[in-house]
């Protein structure tokens, strides 16, 4: 009863973000990576000078852990199947190739949002229509309009930045459900004593992925309400006027689960997705990463990453580059 009166007042999407702005036509009628188009040549040398130290992160989580892996309630974690091994051979199913050689091969059966990865711009919309005026209806089967492969096929490669939202808030992880504001990320970074710079990939830790580790699931998934990023029309024209082409973090969905404002679901996914064509990468693993930033002051670094070329794919599994 309580969440149906809810809906009746509820604002819809179209209506929540009709005075924001959007990038649809500026990269041209047929563009599918958005906001990557800032990272041209001249951004990817600022991101190789932002290297001092040599130090490699890799921000991937582990795919079909033993432990399990973090995904959006309702869909199913990665299932790494085993389909040749020794005992293959020890058991004549198989012979060995002439010559003596043996091998193992598996397949994994995953959701394309299972994992660290990016979303396809096309990944989430509204009104029927997504990021550059697609038809929603381009996704019927297989996405043929802002899919994943042109991410894929472009690559990611910038300045990265990353703000530890939980060592700001004075936290090993932030709460269910906190949000923080583009306000709270330029002070975190003021003190830090880095610059959110325009065309920056912007790299946030919650400590929410770190946390999914060290607990119980039944507890992890619990009246889920990941913390993040909330939504304001404040918040869409600090990123629009930034030229943020990628927001990645360490949490499922990169955004305050439900916009406690207005109690819309992950709105930002339309207002800074499907509207500027911000690209998403999430579940990511930040906490080694911000040890090391905390320890040499170096919150600024190069950011590489490329999904998987799934054709038609609304995402995929990504394991990002960092150099510091
Ligand atoms: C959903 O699709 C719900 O979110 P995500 O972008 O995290 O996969």
């Amino acid at each position: 009863m309580a969440d149906s009166k809810l809906r009746c007042y509820m604002p819809d999407l179209g209506r929540l973000l009709e005075q924001l702005p959007k990038n649809w036509g500026r990269w041209g009628k047929d563009d599918e990576v958005g906001s990557l188009n800032f990272l041209t040549a001249q951004e990817v040398l600022r991101g190789v000078a932002s290297v001092r130290q040599g130090k490699v992160f890799t921000l991937g989580i582990r795919i079909a852990a033993p432990e399990g892996d973090p995904i959006w309630p309702g869909r199913a974690t990665a299932h790494r199947v085993n389909v040749m091994d020794r005992a293959h051979f020890m058991c004549g199913k198989a012979e060995p190739l002439s010559g003596g050689g043996e091998w193992a091969d598996d397949m994994v059966v995953m959701y394309l949002q299972g994992s660290s990865q990016y979303d396809a711009l096309g990944h989430v919309w509204y009104d029927n229509t997504l990021y550059n005026g697609y038809p929603a209806t381009t996704t019927v089967g297989a996405m043929s309009k802002a899919s994943v492969l042109p991410i894929a096929e472009r690559g990611v490669v910038g300045r990265g930045v990353l703000i530890d939202m939980a060592r700001f808030r004075g936290k090993d992880c932030l709460d269910r459900g906190e949000t923080f504001t583009h306000e709270d990320l330029e002070a975190a970074a003021a003190q830090q004593g880095v610059e959110i710079m325009p065309h920056d990939v912007l790299v946030i830790r919650t400590g929410w992925i770190g946390k999914f580790y060290r607990t119980p699931k039944e507890e992890f998934y619990k009246d889920f309400l990941e913390p993040g990023l909330t939504y304001s029309p404040e918040l869409v024209h600090w990123f629009h006027k930034k030229e943020i082409p990628n927001l990645v973090t360490d949490t499922i969905a990169n955004e305050v689960t439900v916009d406690p404002e207005s109690g819309v679901v992950l709105p930002l996914h339309c207002a800074l997705m499907r509207n500027l064509g911000i690209t998403f990468t999430e579940i990511i693993a930040l906490d080694a990463l911000a040890e090391d930033c905390a320890a040499d002051g170096q919150w600024s670094f190069l950011y590489t990453a490329a999904p998987l070329k799934v054709v038609g794919g609304s995402g995929a599994p990504v394991n990002p580059v960092v150099i510091k």
